[in-house]
Parts: structure tokens; sequence; C-alpha cells
């Protein structure tokens, strides 16, 4: 039974793709206010049971790269084809802005009708990753969407959290980016799923991003530079640590449309590698359990993971709760892990309460 004042959220009008439904449910996922926790909670338990089939696209890199100009033409064309979308952004800053480019369909030239959700986080404290509100949305979002596209911002936290999240990475720079691709070189950063090079607005420009980035990594082992094709080659060896894949590089350009066919069809292909031979159900269960091992870390630090059992601990809790979302399974471990805080989140006290030490 709902708390008084708490409207249930109708799951076939979710699973319609029903803008409205959608909005309240992230809504009661952001509410601190524990009812509204619960409730949640009960939602993504519910999903939980049911398929989710969207492929999941996380869009990463620096500051200012076009991460969000692609994604609004990556929206479009998926708006064409007629498939449904959720979009979620990470605002690094504080403060929830509304996701300037993606929150504003008319900007964008959606029609009215297309089914489109976008919906920006603040990244709290979590240094441009994802917060839990963000990545419960995106695990909710999956449960409805054909695509959800996710953009991150930044280098390093984001990579790691994007990468419990999606089903497919794609690390976005621009030409001369020597940063980026030193620390792919020296290993600091993962090799993507698939690598764009954005504002290459023109054929000469795309060339010589492409032969940058073919110099900057041509030493790393895995890197194979003798097979182009075209603006595309592939940054990892077939039957590398990727299972397989190579990472593609693309030139591309969201200002002058160039390439996003080739960023789209390195999308499609990689969404197709990770389904095959089992490899998408392993990667989304290695994620979850990824991303409990960070939560417990971040919520109750190395001696609440400890108490968890460590990984292995985690891991084997995780098992004994099956068909249950991810949400309720952290819940269920932060409450048997205590006394450290709980979640859901206990009311934070008022302005008068008194604050420790006073
Ligand atoms: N020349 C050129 N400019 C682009 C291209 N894509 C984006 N831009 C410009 O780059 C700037 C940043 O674009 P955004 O799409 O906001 O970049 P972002 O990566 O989402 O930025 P943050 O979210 O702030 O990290 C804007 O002024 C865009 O107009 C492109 O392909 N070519
Ligand atoms: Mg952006």
């Amino acid at each position: 039974m709902p708390a008084p004042g708490v409207q249930p959220i109708d799951l076939q009008a979710l699973l319609r793709f029903d803008r409205k439904t959608i909005a309240a449910a992230l809504n009661l996922l952001e509410d601190r206010r524990a009812e509204r926790q619960e409730r949640a909670l009960a939602v993504l338990d519910e999903l939980a049971g049911l398929p989710a089939a969207a492929h999941v696209v996380g869009i990463t890199g620096p500051p200012g790269v076009g991460k969000s100009s692609l994604i609004a033409r990556l929206i479009a064309r998926a708006v064409q084809a007629g498939r449904r979308l959720g979009v979620v952004a990470v605002d690094p800053s504080s403060k929830v802005s509304g996701g300037a480019l993606l929150g504003d369909r008319s900007r964008m030239q959606l029609p009215p009708a297309a089914a489109v959700y976008a919906r920006s986080f603040a990244a709290r404290d979590r240094l441009g990753g994802l917060s839990r509100e963000a990545f419960l949305a995106v695990f909710l979002l999956r449960h409805i969407c054909d695509v959800v596209l996710v953009e991150t911002v930044g280098v390093g936290q984001s990579e790691t959290d994007i990468a419990n999240i999606a089903d497919s990475v794609v690390l976005v720079v621009q030409p001369f980016s020597g940063d980026v691709l030193q620390f792919i070189k020296a290993g600091v950063m993962e090799i993507p799923d698939i690598l764009a090079v954005n504002k290459a607005d023109d054929a000469a420009l795309a060339d010589k991003a492409m032969a940058e980035v073919r110099a900057a990594l041509a030493t790393r082992g895995n890197v194979s530079t003798d097979a182009w094709k075209a603006d595309t080659f592939p940054l990892a060896e077939p039957g590398s640590d990727a299972g397989g894949w190579s990472s593609p590089l693309v030139a591309v350009s969201a200002l002058s449309n160039l390439n996003l066919d080739r960023l789209e069809a390195a999308i499609a292909e990689h969404h197709r590698h990770v389904q095959t031979a089992g490899r998408l159900v392993s990667r989304r269960a290695a994620q979850e359990l990824a991303w409990a091992v960070g939560e417990l870390r971040y919520e109750l630090g190395r001696v609440g993971l400890a108490a968890a059992g460590r990984p292995d601990g985690v891991a084997a809790r995780w098992a004994q709760q099956p068909g249950r979302s991810p949400a309720r399974k952290l819940a269920n471990l932060l409450a048997a892990v205590g006394p450290m805080p709980s979640w859901p989140p206990r009311p934070l006290p008022g302005p008068d309460a008194p604050g420790p030490g006073r």
C-alpha cells in the first residue's frame, strides 16, 4: 500500500512509454523521503522481472568535445527510425540544469509525439561520475526503451562508472586531444568499445584526426594499424581481451553531420557483438556487482565493504536475492551490514536539528 500522498506508479503506462509516468517514477527515485524511496524500490522490483531490452550506450569524454551535440544527432536519427529513446545526462555541476541541449525538445526539433525522454542528473559529489539515482534511472529506462543514451563528462571516474551501466561505451575526443590519447596509450584508460573523434568537420580534418590517433596509439600492443577501412580502423585486434571485438575508430562531425551513419553502424555492430554468446547477460551481471561494490565503498568505506565480506561476500549475498532489482539488493545489503548508515536514507535533519558536535 503506498503511503498517503504518494501517487502509485502505473506500470502499464510506464511500459507504454508514457512520459508523465516516466517523469513521476524518476521523481520518486530522486525523492529522499523514506516512503517515496520504498515506492521507487517497489517499481524497480516489478521491472526487474521483465526484459531489459534496450541497448544502453554510454557517451563519454572530456568537457566540450561535442557529446551532447552528437547525442542530439543520434536522437534525431533514432526517432526517424521509430525507436523509443531514453537519455540520461550527468551534469557535473551540483545544480540540475535540465540538460541544456538534451532537455530541449523544440531545439532538437523533435515532433511532439516522438518517444524520447531526456533527463539530467547532478553528479553530486561523484566527481562527474554516476550518482545512484542516475544509475537506477538507466536501469529503469532500459526496461522501457529501445535505446538509452547516457552522457557523462570527464576522463577518469566517469569512465569507470559508465562502464558499470553501458552495454557499449563510446569515448568522444576532438582532434589534437593528445592527453586523452596518451592516457589510452599508457593504459591509464581502457580502450573504449568505440572511439569517436568529433569535430572532424571536413574530410581533410577527418584524415588528420585519424592519422593523429593512429600515430599516438601505434605502439600500444593490441592496436592494429594495418587494417584501415576508409576512415574506420580497429584499435584493438580481434581476439584480444575484448572477446573478439576490435574497437573501431570513427572520425565524425556533429556540426556537418559527417560519418554519423558510420558511428551508428559501429554502435549497432557492438550491440550485436555483446548480444552473442551470452556476453550481454554476463556483462550486465558483472556490472551490477561492480556497481554494488562501488556503492558500498562510497557509502560505508573500506570498513563497511570488509563487513559485507568484500567483493566475494557481496557476490554471494547478491546471488541470494534473485529476481530483485539491484536497488533492493543494495538496500538489503546496506541494512544487513549496519549499524552503518541505512539506505534508503533517513530524511535529512531540518535546519534546526542539532548537528554533530553542537
Ligand atoms: N566545429 C564543431 N563544433 C562542434 C561539433 N560538435 C559540437 N561542437 C561545438 O562544441 C561545443 C560543445 O558542444 P557540446 O555538444 O555541448 O559538448 P559536450 O561534450 O556535450 O560538452 P559538456 O557537456 O559541457 O562536456 C558547442 O559549441 C558545439 O556547437 C562539431 O562536430 N564541430
Ligand atoms: Mg554535454
